[in-house]
């Protein structure tokens, strides 16, 4: 009958976190939990805004260009200023790294203990052909007696407390790690909560999928060519058949699709820019230790591990590799120095 397949024992993000945190840290002060919850309510906000904005017809240029001269949308400016504004309300966040702001934010006012590394509104050039977007944060504790400087967020990558994305497709989709294990929930715009829908996910074998902009192909190292056109060639253990090339364009959107499906992405630099496009704070680190804890792999183009770079520059780039281990393995015969 109708009521037997209604669920009445959902699990929240809130319920989620709680639980969690009464897990993994009993005696924790909770300030994590609670940012956390900042973190949620600025993705429920930009979910409804994005949806709106074919609506109320957003869509299109702002005519100003960021501080990484990409062409703004004005989607991303308000993804912006939502995200900036649930972090300085969340009271717990001292610092505010974001694609779209050139310096660091300090909101001195805030006594909070932690920094947020942030990409607002990812893979937004897509956004008016209706592809799929996200937003990708990553969360440092504070280093010991700081007061929120720059420091705190120049550090490896293992250093994250938290990381994820939030995908804007047909349904709000956050993969959230806090260092133990990853979990997916969907948003129930009905209720307005993330429910717990992919509880301990880890990444499937090889799906023979890769995921590349082959357009930057006359620009990649000999090695990395070498590598993808052995992926074209009928292989054994894909019953005789070549890869399939799966490449959207939003790094979300091709980063949850390897999560789900298994396979590699990759962004790597090549003669035309050394260090790639993607960046190591707030798409690198956070994509690498969501792939980590769900059983993959994320490297360099040296075959070094993501998480182990430390940036100098807060919007400083590198090329990045990602997704099943196995896979990654592979590739690290072509360009491991
Ligand atoms: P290309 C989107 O603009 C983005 O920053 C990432 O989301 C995406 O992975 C990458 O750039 C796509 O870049 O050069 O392939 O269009």
């Amino acid at each position: 009958s109708e009521s037997e397949n209604i669920r009445t024992d959902l699990i929240t993000l809130t319920r989620f976190i709680i639980e969690e945190q009464q897990r993994l840290a009993p005696d924790a002060s909770g300030e994590l939990s609670l940012l956390l919850n900042s973190l949620q309510y600025a993705f429920k906000f930009i979910a409804h805004t994005i949806r709106r904005a074919e609506l109320i017809n957003l869509i299109g240029l702002y005519g100003q260009t960021n501080s990484t001269g990409d062409d703004q949308k004005k989607l991303d400016v308000i993804g912006d200023e939502i995200f900036i504004n649930a972090m300085k309300g969340s009271g717990n966040v001292k610092v505010l790294v974001s694609e779209e702001q050139e310096d660091l934010i300090i909101f001195e006012s805030n006594s909070g203990n932690y920094a947020v590394c942030c990409d607002p509104i990812d893979g937004s050039s897509n956004l008016d052909a209706g592809v799929s977007v996200g937003t990708i944060f990553g969360v440092y504790k504070l280093l010991p007696n700081s007061n929120g400087t720059i420091k705190d967020v120049l550090r490896s990558g293992n250093e994250m407390v938290a990381a994820g994305y939030t995908m804007y497709g047909a349904s709000a989709h956050l993969m959230l790690t806090t260092g133990h294990g990853v979990n997916g929930f969907t948003l129930d715009t009905h209720l307005g909560e993330f429910i717990l829908t992919n509880p301990n996910l880890k990444i499937k074998d090889n799906k023979f999928i890769y995921s590349i902009n082959e357009g930057n192909s006359f620009y990649w190292s000999n090695e990395i060519n070498d590598y993808i056109n052995s992926l074209k060639k009928p292989c054994i253990e894909n019953n005789n058949k070549p890869y399939s090339a799966r490449y959207i364009g939003s790094m979300v959107a091709d980063v949850h699709r390897t999560l789900l499906y298994g396979g590699i992405f990759g962004y790597p630099g090549d003669s035309k820019s050394k260090t790639g496009k993607l960046r190591i704070l707030y798409e690198c680190f956070p994509m690498a230790l969501l792939l980590e804890q769900a059983g993959g792999m994320a490297v360099n183009d040296n075959g070094d591990r993501i998480l182990d770079l430390i940036p100098e520059k807060i919007h400083q780039r590198s090329g990045i590799w990602l997704g099943t281990k196995s896979e990654i393995e592979k590739l690290l015969t072509f360009i491991k120095k």
